[in-house]
């Protein structure tokens, strides 16, 4: 289970329609086009809120969707523009596209508010094709579909500080001693199977922030227990506390397993391994004889690492340890973490807005696929239904190219061409288009500009 990991589904608002009404007055059944352009669809936002530090709240696989736009209406009544949907995520989320793992955003500040995926345009009503020679165009854009994007959060915990130590050392212990974490606790490895992060007051005025993961064993670099998938949760805090069991009573040797987590830390990340630590001997409290802590501490004090005896339980030389830790943190830069701030707006929209850009391929079944993301969103707003629409689309469809490209590809009369949604036979240029490109090409002046 993670709970700093979670895949989910977002889609923009669809655009609004333009409509196709006309003014209707006394006597004058059908006066001049006023149908009103379709509401933009609400985009899909993120946030960053500094009170939050799980992805808890999000179902996986759920669909967070933006509003779609309303429609346009006659009398040149523009739709309702949709309502965004605002996402918000603990500082430190980023955003992946889940298909190609691609970065989307990397959402380090706060505040800090990205646009994710803008909705969709708004179609222009039929009051926006009138021209000299079409004084009651017949018909009107469809909105743009709402792009839908399967994307995967991640959190990388803005911890301080990190945790380390086996199984059931009394990591979770220490953690509930020293802040207003409840995490839980009991007398068996693996307690802790997702990070658990809490707030220490180190004085009045400045408080930082530990992170309590699960256990590590030998071998989880390579997937062993719990495996690594919580060691790069200790990948952006800046100092670590190593817990020993020292109290003998789980059999374990100490030296050992201080240096088996090193080992693993070596395998997982070099910048891993290179950050500062701390060592506490845990347990102390069931220690009757504390003689034999001296030469372990003169080992550690040997290679510069400091000791700290403590208890979560009486709590007992945790005080010390806090102390200690915060004095160190002060001497390590925050700017040490990498926090980029990396942010692609994926909006098809402005990406690429020229629709003589398109590639063509022969799929399986042997249909031609023209693909080209501004061409493709003028197909998917048209109104197939329409023969003015259609017929406004084939011209576009031969002044941006797309027939000529077709024959040179080696298109035949007869085969199957899709754009989108829509598929249709294609024609030998020379066999059509004579007829239109008289005296209906006459809508030059009304050059699509989305
Ligand atoms: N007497 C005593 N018991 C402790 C101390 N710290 C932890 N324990 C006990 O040791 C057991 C394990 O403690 P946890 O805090 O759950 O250990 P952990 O390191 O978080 O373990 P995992 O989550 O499994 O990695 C519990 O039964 C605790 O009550 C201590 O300082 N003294
Ligand atoms: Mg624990």
């Amino acid at each position: 289970m993670f709970i700093d990991e979670v895949e989910i589904w977002l889609v923009a608002g669809s655009g609004g329609n333009g409509a196709l009404t006309f003014r209707t007055e006394k006597h004058v059944p059908r006066g001049g086009p006023d149908g009103g352009d379709g509401g933009r669809g609400g985009s899909v936002v993120f946030e960053t809120d500094p009170n939050l530090s799980t992805l808890l709240d999000f179902r996986p696989g759920k669909k967070y969707r933006a509003e779609n736009g309303g429609h346009g209406m006659g009398k040149r009544q523009y739709g309702k523009h949709g309502e965004n949907i605002v996402l918000k995520v603990p500082p430190g989320t980023q955003v992946h596209d889940a298909d190609t793992g691609e970065l989307l955003a990397d959402l380090a500040q706060t505040p800090q508010s990205e646009v994710l995926i803008a909705g969709g345009r708004g179609g222009r009503g039929n009051v926006h094709f009138v021209n000299s020679v079409h004084q009651t165009p017949k018909f009107a854009e469809k909105g743009e579909p709402g792009e839908e994007r399967r994307v995967k959060l991640e959190l990388k915990l803005l911890a301080d500080v990190g945790l380390l130590g086996f199984p059931n050392v009394g990591k979770s212990t220490l953690l509930a001693a020293v802040s207003a974490a409840r995490p839980k606790i009991a007398d068996y490895p693996f307690t802790t199977l997702v990070p658990n992060l809490g707030v220490v007051r180190a004085d009045d005025h400045h408080n930082f922030v530990i992170a309590d993961v699960p256990g590590l064993i030998e071998n989880a670099s390579e997937g062993a227990g719990l495996g690594i998938q919580f060691l790069r949760h200790l990948e952006r805090t800046r100092l670590l506390v190593h817990l020993l069991d020292v109290s003998g009573l789980t059999g374990r040797d100490p030296l050992e397993d201080f240096g088996i987590i090193n080992r693993e830390l070596e395998a997982f990340s070099e910048d891993l391994a290179k950050l500062p630590q701390v060592v506490a001997f845990s347990r102390i409290d069931l220690l009757a004889d504390r003689s034999g802590l001296i030469p372990l501490r003169q080992f550690f004090e040997a290679r510069g690492l400091e000791v700290f005896p403590i208890s979560g339980v009486t709590s007992e030389g945790v005080r010390d340890l806090i102390l200690h830790v915060w004095t160190k943190l002060q001497e390590i830069p925050k700017e040490a973490l990498k926090l980029s701030g990396v942010v692609h707006i994926t909006n098809n929209a402005r990406d690429d807005d020229d629709p003589r850009r398109f590639t063509i391929v022969r799929d399986d079944e042997g249909v031609l696929v023209v693909s080209g993301k501004a061409l493709e969103r003028i197909v998917s707003m048209t109104d197939m239904g329409n023969e003015y629409a259609v017929r406004r689309l084939q011209r576009q469809l031969e002044r941006w190219g797309v027939f000529t490209k077709l024959k040179a590809f080696g298109a035949a009369e007869g085969d199957s061409v899709r754009i989108r949604n829509a598929e249709f036979d294609y024609v030998d240029e020379d066999a059509w288009g004579r007829d239109e490109a008289e005296g209906e090409n006459d809508d030059e002046d009304m050059e699509v500009t989305v």
